[in-house]
This record gives C-alpha cells, sequence and structure tokens, in this order.
C-alpha cells in the first residue's frame, strides 16, 4: 500500500521512514520522513466519510477563499499528488497527504488553562475568518453528524435490537441518557426558532487538532478539516468543553479522575469570545453553557448506541471500551450540570472585564 500511495506523491517508499500517528478513531495516521521533510499521510475511513471527495472540495472552497480574505493565515492544505490531485485513490482507499509543519507541535491534552486559551482563539478566529463565507458552498462530509434527535432515534433502535446482556451491562448508562431526554428537546427548539445561525463549523475542536509553535505554545492554526460543513456553533464550543474541562479523558475508568477545572472553562470562554464575540449574536451567546451539556450528552449517546450496537463505529481496544467511555461522559455530564451557577458567575465576571476594556459604542452609553 505504501509504495503505490507514496509513488502517486513522486515519494519513494523504500527510503521513507514511516511511523504511526496520532490517536483518533476514525481515521488511519502515519508520519512519513523522506529527503529532511516530513508529511502527514492518512487513510480516510469511507465507512464514515462516504463520499471523501466532498472532504476535498470543501478544503479547496475554504483555502480559495482564506487566500483571498486571510491570506496570512497558515493554511494547511494538502499536498498535489504528481497528477494534481489533492488525494489518491488505490484500492479503493482514499489517501492524502498534508506538509508536516516544521517547529510546530501538537498535545493530546490539556495540562494547564493557557493551552486552552489558545485553542478556543485558534477555533473562534478561524469560525470568525469564515463568517462571512457562504456556508451553501460546504458539502456535509457526514449526513447529519451532530444532529443530536437523529443520534437519539439512532439510540433508540439500537435498544429495541440488542441482546438482553448488553442491555443488562448498559442499564445505568441507558436510564442517565433517557433523563437527559430535556437536552435534545431543547436542541429541537433552539434549532427550529431559529435562534442558532448556520455557520462553518469545525466540528471536531480537540486539543489535538490545533497546531501550536513549539517553542512558545502559540496557536499557529487548526488542523483536520474533514468535518467542516454546515453547522452550529455549540458543536464547537461544546467538544472544546468535553474534551478540555475534565482532569481525566474519555478513556478514563477511574471516574474519581474525572473533575472539572473552572479555570480551563474561563480560557475557553475567553479565548474564543475576543475572536467571536462580536459575530456570535445575543442569543446565539446564551447558549454557550448549554453547548457543554449538548456535546456532552451526544458523545455518550453515540458510545452507548455502538456498544448496544456491538461496537461498529468506533475503533477499541477491549469488549466494554465504548460503554466505559459512555459512562465516563455521563460522569462528565453530571458534573458539569452541577458547575453550571458557578460557569454563569464567571461570565458574567470576564464579560464584565471585556466590556470596561471595550465599551459598547453608542446611544448605549451618554457620556
Ligand atoms: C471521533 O477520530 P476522532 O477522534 O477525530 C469522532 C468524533 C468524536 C470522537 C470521540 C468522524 O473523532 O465525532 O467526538 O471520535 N469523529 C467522527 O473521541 O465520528
Ligand atoms: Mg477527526
Amino acid at each position: 500500500m505504501f509504495q503505490a500511495v507514496l509513488g502517486a506523491y513522486g515519494l519513494h517508499a523504500e527510503k521513507c521512514k514511516i511511523e504511526p500517528f496520532g490517536s483518533g478513531l476514525i481515521n488511519h495516521t502515519w508520519k512519513i520522513y523522506h529527503d529532511g521533510l516530513a508529511y502527514i499521510l492518512q487513510e480516510v475511513n469511507t465507512m464514515v466519510f462516504r463520499q471523501p471527495e466532498h472532504i476535498a472540495q470543501n478544503i479547496k472552497a475554504i483555502k480559495a477563499y482564506l487566500d483571498q480574505t486571510a491570506p496570512d493565515y497558515l493554511f494547511v492544505a494538502p499536498v498535489k499528488a504528481s497528477n494534481g490531485d489533492d488525494f489518491v485513490v488505490i484500492s479503493d482507499h482514499f489517501y492524502r497527504i498534508f506538509p508536516f509543519v516544521e517547529n510546530s507541535c501538537t498535545i493530546d491534552f490539556v495540562l494547564r488553562p493557557g493551552q486552552a486559551y489558545q485553542a478556543a482563539k485558534q477555533f473562534g478566529q478561524f469560525a470568525c475568518m469564515l463568517s462571512d463565507f457562504d456556508v451553501q458552498k460546504l458539502k456535509p462530509t457526514i449526513k447529519d453528524f451532530h444532529n443530536l434527535p437523529l443520534r437519539i432515534a439512532q439510540f433508540k433502535k439500537a435498544l429495541t435490537q440488542a441482546g438482553n446482556e448488553r442491555i443488562r451491562e448498559a442499564k445505568f448508562a441507558i436510564g442517565e441518557i433517557i433523563r437527559y431526554y430535556d437536552i435534545e428537546e431543547q436542541y429541537v427548539q433552539l434549532v427550529s426558532s431559529g435562534a442558532l445561525h448556520l455557520r462553518a463549523v469545525h466540528h471536531d475542536t480537540k486539543i489535538s487538532n490545533v497546531l501550536l509553535q513549539a517553542e512558545t505554545g502559540k496557536g499557529l492554526c487548526v488542523i483536520d478539516l474533514d468535518t467542516v460543513m454546515p453547522g452550529y456553533f455549540i458543536s464547537d464550543v461544546g467538544d472544546m468543553l468535553r474534551t478540555y474541562l475534565s482532569e481525566a479523558n474519555e478513556e478514563e475508568k477511574d471516574f474519581d479522575k474525572i473533575a472539572i477545572r473552572a479555570h480551563v472553562f474561563a480560557a475557553i470562554y475567553k479565548g474564543y469570545m475576543e475572536e467571536m464575540g462580536h459575530v456570535l449574536t445575543p442569543i446565539e451567546k446564551q447558549f454557550f453553557l448549554y453547548s457543554g451539556k449538548f456535546m456532552i450528552y451526544m458523545q455518550a449517546v453515540r458510545f452507548i448506541t455502538d456498544f448496544l450496537n456491538g461496537n461498529i463505529y468506533y475503533k477499541t481496544n477491549y469488549p466494554g471500551q465504548n460503554l466505559v467511555r459512555g459512562l465516563n461522559q455521563i460522569d462528565l455530564l453530571n458534573k458539569y450540570v452541577a458547575k453550571q451557577p458557578e460557569f454563569e458567575e464567571m461570565i458574567r465576571g470576564i464579560d464584565r472585564i471585556r466590556e470596561t476594556a471595550h465599551p459598547i459604542p453608542g446611544p448605549l452609553r451618554s457620556t
């Protein structure tokens, strides 16, 4: 495989050092060293991305737009194959290569609030740069990706199809998912009322999708644009809250280690709002906190559904892993909900400081 894929880019597999890279649950990724240069090779999972050419088209459209409107932005575009294409298809498998950005690094876990701040600023900047881009030009790369009612429908269907043993094992998790159905009801209400604007949304804002300057840790740009498509800002903010706030990640089996870091919340809010505060509508801003519930809950539903279905979607390393992940997310959700009053207070505090620094202009102020 490597020979054919790398050959399509004019690289010689026998001269390359190839190592597995990253920790994604969907695609396969390798780092390739060739002639003093480094690349990232990815095989796109076409069971998940049914029309991978949509990914390539979206990235091309965004690149063309940003080349015009934000030429200084570091946009990591795919390397062109020898035939000029952005990807190659070998035996029905879909591959692409990215340049490895020198002096950059990624991290897998937020250790300090400053890192959450940098990432939130990067995802905020990306959303802001695309706020006037015509989202209708973006094709959905995964249909109904963050459509919570559909995820609930899939969960209900899995409940009717799963064997008794799995239902018994997941009993507590199932009860918790049902107990939180109001999160879905609120989403339906939000979308149907038009409160959320359709925007270009990244949809996968985990910390490892931000390139940082290796020496300073300053954010450089966002990567992994496979799921950039029309959506709502709650997906991006919500997945940051889901993946940055906790002291332990979604794989943790010891739930005592799941603890919410309030200073990380403040960093995400500050970083994102510095970039998107003037783009989001006042109504959208009211759902900043809701976005955490929305994404943590949806991830719990997706993990538990996959467990009930016999683990057909997410890569797993041991039986019951999706149940552990789902229970982990439910624990996180409970702890997040308990923190809401504290976070509301923090938001008010940060907004007050921002307003003092940038007073609202116009008739609202009489001086
Ligand atoms: C998948 O493969 P990765 O880690 O980038 C999933 C996300 C989930 C995440 C949970 C296309 O992302 O939606 O939040 O696992 N991506 C897809 O770890 O389903
Ligand atoms: Mg991804």
